[in-house]
């Protein structure tokens, strides 16, 4: 604390209690040593291990702030997403997806027999997740969305519909799936693997997040018990109040793997001599390592304090696109000035900067685009809507 740190320059560690400390070593160590060997030829074969989700469930890294699965304050969710995003923005996806957007509906909307049925499976790894919003023609505008349940004589409902850049689908096993029903009230229904006229294709070619899978849920005539649906909640606040925990970690997430990119650009300017000298001794080369040393502090410290927000009942909609926005904006120029500043090796997958770059392009979309999160602040600012 005395010192000046170039990893810590604002001493953030002395806001954290020992029982965050702790759980964010383990999931540095388990990051570092299961997630960082795998991830270099998982991405180069597009490919995810389907694994990862029980080695996350076996140190209890899913639903981690349910209170049954552990019951952990938001900012060590925050820390477990910063250990392992500074791996794979991909890999801290398939985390989010499943603790925020799928046991987190199920346990906070889902009917007793929904959270007996799911929840152990999903914390375990066993069961994994997926959730299904996001459709060819609504993507920014869920509101717009094109799915339909319609109520049957029995009781039933009938889902048709296409989902689309859904994460983890294609290995799903519990689709969390937004429908309108025959009210046009947007309904949460809880899909399975193996329902007749239900499939999950996979994404091809993507050139972002490729260690993690992505696909559609396309559904035909998929016919769900209405015990299946969440029985209380209706409208946009059901998906959006999932939203809300999946872009509070991702706003701690995003530094992670700016926080690798800066660690990497800073040692690579150490070691590499142009002109007689580290690169790092230059004017220009210092300017960029302060400006993402200053970033990556001032905005941790913001998902920090929105942390304790939450913690304390206290987190707004318009707070949360603060740190999501800010976080992805601020990390993708760090890792391309990082890209930049490793010349020709900033291009090469065993440098892992091209990586996190081309990945924060998706997190910078993903869960609400940067310029919509700045329409949702602006709209908290003015009163005035400008969707
Ligand atoms: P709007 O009128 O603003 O709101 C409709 C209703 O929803 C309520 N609401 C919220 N409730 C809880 N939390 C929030 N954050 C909420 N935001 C809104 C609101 O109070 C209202 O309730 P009520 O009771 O009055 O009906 O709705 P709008 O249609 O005007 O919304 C506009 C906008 C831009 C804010 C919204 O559509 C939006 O956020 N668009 C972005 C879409 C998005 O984020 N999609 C994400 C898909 S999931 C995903 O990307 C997962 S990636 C996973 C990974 O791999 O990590
Ligand atoms: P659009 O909404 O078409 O936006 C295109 C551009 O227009 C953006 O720049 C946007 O900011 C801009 N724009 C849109 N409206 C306005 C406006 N009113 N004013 C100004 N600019 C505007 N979704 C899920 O439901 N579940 C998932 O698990 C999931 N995982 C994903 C994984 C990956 C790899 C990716 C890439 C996406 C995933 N998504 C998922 C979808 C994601 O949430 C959407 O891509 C995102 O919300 C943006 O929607 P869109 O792609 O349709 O872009």
């Amino acid at each position: 604390v005395d010192k000046f740190s170039w990893e810590d320059p604002l001493c953030l560690e002395t806001l954290l209690t020992d029982e965050e400390k702790m759980i964010r070593e383990q999931a540095r160590k388990f990051s570092q040593e299961k997630l960082f060997p795998r991830v270099q030829m998982a991405y180069r074969n597009e490919n995810f291990d389907r694994e990862i989700m029980r080695e996350y469930g076996s140190i209890g890294m899913l639903g981690a702030t349910i209170p049954e699965y552990g019951g952990v304050s938001h900012v060590s969710y925050g820390l477990m997403a910063n250990e392992v995003e500074k791996v794979d923005s991909g890999y801290r996806s398939a985390m989010s997806v499943q603790s925020s957007l799928v046991m987190h509906p199920i346990y906070t909307f889902g009917s007793q027999a929904q959270k007996e049925k799911y929840l152990d499976g999903l914390a375990s790894g066993d069961l994994v997740g997926c959730f299904g919003l996001t459709e060819p023609n609504a993507g920014s505008d869920p509101a717009g969305m094109q799915t339909r349940a319609k109520k049957q004589a029995n009781g039933n409902y009938i889902i048709n519909g296409t989902k689309t850049w859904i994460t983890n689908s294609p290995i799903a096993d519990v689709f969390v799936v937004w429908a309108k029903d025959d009210n046009g009230d947007i309904r949460g229904f809880v899909l399975e693997k193996g329902m007749k006229g239900l499939t999950a294709p996979k994404l091809e070619g993507k050139l972002s997040l490729r260690a993690s899978i992505t696909g559609m849920i396309v559904m035909e005539d998929v016919e769900v018990p209405a015990t299946n649906m969440f029985p209380e909640v209706k409208g946009l606040k059901g998906p959006f109040s999932c939203l809300n925990k999946a872009r509070y970690g991702i706003g701690w997430g995003a530094f992670g793997a700016a926080e690798f990119c800066y660690a990497t650009a800073r040692q690579y300017g150490m070691d590499r001599k142009q002109f007689g000298k580290p690169l790092a001794a230059n004017q220009l080369y210092q300017k960029k390592l302060a400006d993402m040393a200053t970033e990556i502090s001032m905005g941790l410290l913001a998902c920090h304090q929105v942390g304790r927000l939450i913690d304390s009942g206290k987190a707004t909609p318009e707070r949360i696109s603060f740190i999501k926005r800010n976080s992805c904006g601020k990390s993708l120029e760090i890792a391309r000035n990082a890209r930049d500043m490793l010349g020709g090796n900033g291009i090469a997958d065993e440098y892992h900067i091209i990586r996190h770059a081309a990945n924060l392009e998706t997190v910078n979309t993903y869960e609400g685009t940067h310029d919509i999160h700045a329409l949702i602040i602006g709209r908290a600012i003015t009163g005035l809507a400008a969707f």
